[in-house]
């Protein structure tokens, strides 16, 4: 009769341990995006709700980028690029100029 008790204790013990490794494998990183108006906000958003990517806030004011991902779904690298693919700048990947070019006059920023 106690079996199945300790059973099912051991079962929600080893599901417990594999949900809380599975969020422990979630990185945080942040890093600054060249943008300039609440549209950029948007777009830089959008284009990182993908897979692997849990949260993603690009702040307007000092143009840092925080995005949770899952890097078993997502590298940090893809991130950059899937950012500057679409005009803007990363700290480490740099937007190609068509991409730029087709910003909105209000989203361009000032590039060096
Ligand atoms: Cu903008």
């Amino acid at each position: 009769m106690k079996k199945p008790f300790y059973f099912l204790l051991l079962l929600t013990a080893v599901f417990s341990l594999s949900a809380f490794t599975a969020s422990a494998a979630d990185q945080t990183s942040t890093f600054m995006v060249k943008g300039s108006c609440g549209m950029c906000k948007k777009k830089i958003e959008t284009s990182l709700r993908v897979k692997g990517v849990k949260r993603v806030n690009w702040d307007k004011e000092t143009k840092m980028l925080t995005v949770t991902f899952n890097p078993e779904h997502i590298s940090l690298d893809e991130i950059h690029h899937r950012v500057a693919a679409i005009g803007y700048d990363t700290e480490k990947v740099k937007a190609p100029d068509e991409a730029y070019a087709k910003l909105d006059d209000c989203c361009r920023y000032d590039r060096d």
